[in-house]
């Protein structure tokens, strides 16, 4: 859809956010629009991971030059990338975050555990997908290396373990409210589908905890479209 509202008086105008629907990071982006109504007001340009469209020489110089999605663009030309910033920006365009953080404590924690959910289980398990298994086919993976690839997927699953353990004491990931840092972690359980690991069973606050962040509209929002989505050819 065209969007020619307002997104933020700053920048006035259209925004557009380069996308690869279905993807662990694009979903946080998602997922966080969605909380935020406004979904609806960005256009979604897609970007095929799976043909190096994001690593073209172009891409890393007009767009993101870590060559990575999601990707947010604005009418004159701005560009925000990396997932917690985007989600920063968008939770804060209304004065009224919810995702993010009121007071400077609840800011620090949500952030450490964002990083925390993306270092210990996240990153892990998307560096197994590319260096141990054919991730996003051989002409974007140049380099791989299989046995720290396995090491990261031992890593995410270790951090799996420790995410569960919090979870026995809080309900979500930083504390007592749903926030960035269970977005995060919901990008981690799209990973564990993309390369068919499940999660350990043991870990059962871990995977109560996803069976309710599932009943939010905006978890469910993107599954809806992550699983009707179909890679064009
Ligand atoms: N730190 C970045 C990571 C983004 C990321 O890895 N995105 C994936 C999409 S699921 C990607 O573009 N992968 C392509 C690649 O690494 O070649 C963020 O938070 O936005």
């Amino acid at each position: 859809m065209s969007a020619t509202i307002n997104f933020d008086n700053a920048i006035p105008g259209k925004v557009t956010i380069y996308d690869f629907p279905p993807g662990p990071y694009p979903c946080r982006v998602q997922i966080a629009l969605h909380e935020k109504k406004l979904h609806d007001l960005v256009d979604f340009e897609f970007v095929n991971l799976y043909k190096g469209e994001h690593k073209t020489d172009e891409f890393l110089r007009t767009k993101n030059y870590s060559g990575t999605l999601p990707v947010m663009e604005f009418a004159d030309g701005s560009l925000l990338s990396e997932c917690t910033a985007i989600t920063e920006y968008i939770d804060n365009l209304d004065g009224n975050p919810i995702l993010t953080g009121t007071t400077p404590f609840e800011k620090g924690q949500i952030h450490m555990m964002t990083r925390r959910v993306e270092f210990e289980f996240l990153e892990a398990i998307s560096l197994y997908f590319h260096n141990a298994t054919p991730g996003l086919g051989p002409t974007v993976e140049k380099y791989q290396n299989l046995e720290w690839g396995l090491r990261q997927r031992d890593r995410g699953i270790r951090g799996m373990h420790f995410l569960n353990s919090l979870l026995q004491k809080q309900p979500y990931i930083a504390g007592d409210k749903f926030s960035m840092a269970d977005i995060a972690c919901i990008g981690g359980f799209v990973f564990l589908s993309v390369v068919k690991l499940e999660p350990p069973k043991e870990c059962k606050a871990l995977l109560e905890w996803f069976d309710r962040v599932n009943e939010r509209p905006s978890v469910q929002e993107f599954f809806k479209m992550a699983n009707s989505f179909e890679l064009p050819a």
